[in-house]
């Protein structure tokens, strides 16, 4: 099922959104699952060693092994499972995990087919990624100051809002996966549609000190009109960079597992220059796409090298001091 219909491609230009099914088939899946058990196994016997939990969890499904781990260690280690790297402070260490299995995912060939129906046939695959392995919210251990759970819902923002202005013109694609059914009490997504069409809201600042990152203050966008997005194991969701969309809490009893990628035509910014990104197709110059996990994953260890060593960066395009947010 590889490209949108002319249904769903209007749905995605008209709506800000597209969710199709079948995208993303279990040859895909299964190996990522096994690779990211494999991550699980090493950290915790890393955290065992190293005597911050007091049992490797062996034998356990992923979910309940994974949330084990964090709660016994009272810390969550989305970066040990994360293919790309913090936005700052970043050590010749930090953690990251580029394995095999991650970029046969980035470039499976039905999730090409059908960014390429959508953004044409010069795809990029940009470093804006993330995997997200969300335990139950009662589960996890909660932030001291706060009293929310470590990990949890994503607020409101726009993709285009976490990237550099140099990506203003860049036409950044946002794929999300569900690794496992992903349904309102595990914390799907909710967005609201049409969305995209009101332009880039002002972004803020967390919402309090234990939600890092960005957020839309909600009476600047149509918060009345959210939708919620459950998806199933194989859809995925075609998302416009300026659609306004966040996640629930997770109040179900499994980990929400998914992956969110990006794309856009080769040549524009990614607007996160400092990371690397790749062609991950060409129709144009086939020769030039990267078929080499390897390469791939010493293009990050590259990067991380490099940033470790003290070139500054930033993506941040926001004044947290503006009126806006106060
Ligand atoms: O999965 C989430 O909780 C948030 C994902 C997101 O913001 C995105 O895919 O752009
Ligand atoms: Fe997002």
């Amino acid at each position: 099922m590889p490209a949108l219909t002319d249904e769903q491609l209007d749905q995605f230009h008209t709506q800000g959104y597209a969710v199709v099914d079948d995208v993303v088939p279990e040859e895909v899946l299964d190996p990522l699952e096994a690779e990211y058990g494999e991550v699980l196994e090493q950290l915790a016997g890393e955290l065992f060693e190293a005597g911050q939990i007091s049992s490797t969890y062996a034998g356990l499904p992923f979910g309940e092994r994974l949330t084990r781990v964090y709660q016994d260690s009272g810390k969550v280690y989305s970066g040990y499972f994360d293919f790309s790297l913090p936005q700052g402070e970043i050590k010749r260490d930090t953690p990251m995990w580029h394995g095999p299995a991650v970029f046969n995912t980035l470039t499976a060939p039905s999730i090409l087919d059908a960014v390429e129906s959508i953004i044409g046939p010069e795809v990029y695959s940009n470093p804006v990624q993330h995997v997200r392995m969300k335990p139950p919210e009662h589960l996890m251990p909660s932030d001291p100051n706060s009293g929310n759970a470590l990990i949890g819902a994503t607020p409101w923002h726009q993709d285009l809002g976490v990237v550099t202005t140099e990506a203003d013109d860049t036409e950044m694609l946002t794929v999300w996966i569900p690794v496992w059914d992903a349904d309102e009490s595990a914390g799907c997504l909710h967005l609201v549609p049409w969305s995209h069409q009101d332009g880039l809201a002002f972004h803020c600042a967390g919402p309090n000190a234990s939600t890092p990152g960005l957020h839309i203050p909600e009476d600047r966008f149509r918060v009345e009109d959210a939708v919620p997005i459950p998806m199933r194991r194989g859809s995925a969701l075609f998302m416009h960079r300026l659609t306004c969309h966040g996640s629930l809490p997770n109040r179900s009893d499994r980990i929400r597992w998914s992956l969110d990628l990006r794309y856009n035509p080769t040549g524009q910014s990614t607007g996160r220059e400092a990371f690397p990104g790749f062609v991950a197709r060409s129709r144009a110059n086939p020769e030039t796409e990267l078929h080499d996990p390897e390469a791939w994953a010493q293009s990050w260890r590259d990067a991380r090298e490099r940033l470790a060593e003290g070139d500054a960066f930033t993506f941040q395009r926001w004044d947290f001091d503006d009126p806006a947010c106060a």
